[in-house]
């Protein structure tokens, strides 16, 4: 399979999984997943000759990991970053001392206000290393680096979530956490 016609499949599955399963007539459990074999059999009339090992494909190797299988491969779900609320059931984790954020200057004001929000999310996204933070900024303009104090949080009573790929999740931070460059 192409590259191309990978990262369109990935692109459709982070839409259905995350934001709006009900465009593909698919329901979300309460944990956000969903059954691989309708998900195939309506995604075919799109992708045609769509199937499982298409979607083995697409899940190991997606840039982020971003989709996982439950053990028995029957079910599938997004590993972070749902718009449609859902349970994700990761454990809190103790997080490491600092962890970072990425954002744009037309931001900087709102934040130093409110902090980070979840905005259209379902949680603030973070991450342990700067060039993550980086790269997620970048996608909106030049990218500003905030450092977030989680140790601090955590003791203050702040739950971590990490997800199963690796990006650090809490509800908000108040901006007393936040280092601003
Ligand atoms: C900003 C992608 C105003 C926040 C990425 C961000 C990530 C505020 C934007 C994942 C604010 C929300 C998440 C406040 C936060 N006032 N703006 N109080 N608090 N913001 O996309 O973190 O490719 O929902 O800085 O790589 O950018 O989808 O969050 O700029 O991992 O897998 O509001 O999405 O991953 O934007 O990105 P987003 P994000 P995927």
């Amino acid at each position: 399979m192409n590259e191309h016609q990978t990262q369109k499949i990935s692109k459709f599955l982070s839409l259905v999984l995350r934001h709006q399963p009900e465009s593909l007539g698919i329901t979300l459990d309460p944990q956000g997943w969903t059954e691989v074999k309708a998900l195939v059999a309506k995604m075919r009339p799109k992708f045609p000759g769509i199937d499982k090992a298409t979607l083995d494909y697409v899940v190991e190797n997606n840039n982020k990991k971003r989709f996982s299988y439950n053990k028995d491969q029957t079910m599938i779900r997004a590993s972070q970053g749902h718009s449609v609320t859902v349970e994700l059931d990761y454990a809190p984790t103790l997080p490491p001392e600092t962890l970072y954020h990425g954002t744009v200057p037309q931001f900087l004001d709102a934040i130093r206000t409110d902090g980070l929000l979840k905005m259209s999310r379902h949680q603030v996204h973070l991450s342990r290393d700067i060039d993550t933070a980086a790269n997620v900024g970048s996608r909106r303009g030049e990218a500003v680096i905030l450092k977030v104090r989680a140790g601090e949080m955590h003791r203050d009573g702040f739950d971590f979530f990490v997800s199963e790929n690796g990006v650090w999740l809490t509800e908000t931070v108040p901006p007393g956490y936040i280092i601003f460059p």
